[in-house]
């Protein structure tokens, strides 16, 4: 506490109505309140109750290009082993005073392994993801099942499993990794722990299934006898190949008119426990949106932050008074309460459907457990 925050100079800059002409008399109350550590509401309440979210995260984008360059100049000078666990370069929300904070509850990282190089082992409360935009040829080892990471894969990864990750590949490869590490370190409720040192030669190859998958991959079909007992989904790998064709499937109806309630122009898809089709871990939203070529979404916005990661095709993003064109691979971070609007704008280098593909991950379950979830849409449309 300073004492700016609790002197009389403080208390006349606010609003706060009714206020006494500063006397000597009044001055010594203000320091009796400091001298004591106290602090009187009606100093405070403007900040401690606004009207409606002010994020202290900015709306920012990250360009792929750069962050991959980096990300390789780090995997030519820098090695990834015990202790540092992970060669993962975290985006710092720029007014978030340099922490590696994307938004308050959400850490984005890019992750880069080179040829034949393991992460080790470790497990941690915090919650996380992969997400691959390019590359293939590195898989994680979730609680000793190996499961291959392919470009679009999306693979959550509750809090407390086990992992490392291996590159079998000839190849560097990224990735992006969220986590809801800024959330934990507020909840000081985090726990962490190192695994073995090296993962074993059963785990060294690359199956084309997982067990995982095995077990859960297989559409509306649960193992009885597994059934009810993992607090995050325990599919390990969200397959692009069934994200695109539920895309796909979801505009082309649309386009057919045959389904009211699908929006224009844009398919969305989430990520679900296929136990109970809830979101897949306990604090992190993970969805897929498809804006058809020329398609726009009406500005929108929500309580709580996300991240979104262009995976294919090129547009324009408006975030509050920020907008910034994004192709393949760039990030942007949206903070609470501030608007979204998306542009599909096919470039020439696009694929050939000049649909723009975003995957988003948000902290929405966090404010849906707590009922703080809000959301406005302006009906431009
Ligand atoms: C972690 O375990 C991974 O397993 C990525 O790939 C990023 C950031 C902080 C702490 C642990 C991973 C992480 C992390």
């Amino acid at each position: 506490m300073t004492a700016e925050l609790t002197s009389p100079v403080r208390l006349r800059a606010t609003d706060a109505p009714d206020q006494p002409a500063p006397t000597e008399e009044l001055a010594d109350l203000y320091r009796g309140f400091e001298k004591e550590l106290l602090v009187p509401l009606w100093t405070e309440i403007g900040d401690l109750m606004p009207p409606h979210p002010r994020s202290k995260a900015m709306p920012h984008r990250w360009e792929w290009r750069t962050l991959l360059t980096l990300a390789d100049r780090a995997g030519h000078l820098v090695p990834v082993g015990r202790g540092g666990e992970r060669r993962a370069i975290a985006l710092a929300n720029p007014s978030l005073g340099g922490k590696p904070y994307a938004s308050p509850t959400l850490w984005a990282a890019i992750q880069y392994l080179m040829p034949g190089e393991d992460a080790p082992e470790h497990r941690h409360t915090q919650n996380a993801f992969r997400f691959v935009v390019e590359g293939e040829g590195v898989w994680t080892v979730v609680g000793r099942d190996p499961v291959p990471m392919r470009r679009g894969d999306f693979l959550p990864q509750a809090g407390w499993n086990w992992h490392a990750h291996h590159n079998a590949a000839s190849r560097p490869m990224a990735w992006i990794d969220g986590l809801d590490i800024p959330f934990q370190y507020g909840t000081e409720a985090q726990f962490f722990e190192f695994g073995r040192d090296a993962i074993s030669d059963e785990e060294r190859v690359t199956p084309e299934r997982s067990r995982s998958e095995r077990l859960w991959g297989n559409p509306g079909l649960a193992p009885v006898s597994r059934l009810g007992r993992t607090p995050g989904t325990p599919l390990l790998r969200y397959r692009w190949e069934h994200t695109d064709r539920a895309l796909q499937d979801q505009l082309e109806l649309e386009a057919q008119g045959v389904d009211a309630t699908l929006e224009r122009g844009h398919a969305a898809v989430r990520f679900t426990n296929p136990t109970n089709g809830a979101d897949v871990l306990p604090t992190i939203r993970a969805e897929f949106h498809r804006i058809a070529r020329g398609a726009d979404t009406a500005p929108r916005r929500e309580t709580g932050s996300s991240v979104y990661q262009v995976f294919d095709g090129s547009g324009r993003v408006t975030v509050g008074d920020l907008s910034w064109t994004v192709t393949r691979g760039d990030l942007f971070v949206v903070p609470s309460w501030q608007p979204l609007s998306v542009t599909s704008e096919a470039s020439a280098s696009d694929s050939d459907s000049g649909a723009l593909d975003l995957f988003r991950f948000s902290d929405a379950p966090i404010f849906e457990a707590l009922n703080l979830s809000r959301t406005e849409t302006e009906e431009t449309h």
